[in-house]
């Protein structure tokens, strides 16, 4: 007999600055609560962040989202590139602007460097961008916050979620 794969939290981090931002934010919430596997379990507010990386391009709404999940990080993946094929992303320029980016940072405390996905990811501790949401989300991200975060926006805005 196999042992039921057991739950472990992860973190993804959401980014959006082409077209309507808030509604690509708020349509990878929605397909991630739809997603077989993977439960909410908190979403970050959403902050306006400058661009890091790459040509002149717009500001970003980022965010973090928690899941609970029995998906392997492969599988976490997969859900996250399936959705964001939905927003209809445009990534036209390494780097440049895109309708939807789904990062996985965080699957438990897995450490794995695969061609496709190394987790925990790679940038995000140097990213205010990840680590001002993430640590709304899981205060013991707190002191890690980079020294660039004033490029990191509250918004004052919320992504509807599961209660
Ligand atoms: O890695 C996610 C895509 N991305 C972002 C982002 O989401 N926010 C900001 N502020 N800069 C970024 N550069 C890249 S690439």
């Amino acid at each position: 007999m196999t042992a039921a794969p057991s739950l472990r939290r992860a973190y993804l981090g959401i980014g959006s600055n082409l077209g309507e931002r808030l509604a690509s934010l708020q349509l990878a919430v929605d397909e991630l609560v739809s997603a077989d596997g993977v439960t909410v379990v908190a979403v970050s507010p959403v902050y306006e962040t400058a661009p890091v990386g790459g040509p002149e391009q717009p500001d970003y709404l980022n965010a973090v989202v928690a899941v609970d999940t029995a998906l392997t990080s492969h599988e976490l993946l997969r859900v996250a590139q399936r959705i964001e094929a939905e927003a209809e992303r445009v990534r036209t320029v390494r780097w440049g602007p895109r309708t939807l980016d789904i990062d996985v940072l965080l699957v438990g405390d897995e450490q794995i460097a695969t061609p496709d996905l190394v987790v925990p990811h790679p940038r995000m501790a140097e990213r205010a961008f990840v680590v001002v949401p993430l640590a709304d989300l899981d205060p013991t991200w707190r002191s890690r916050i980079p020294a660039d975060s004033d490029s990191v926006r509250p918004t004052g805005l919320e992504l509807a979620s599961p209660e």
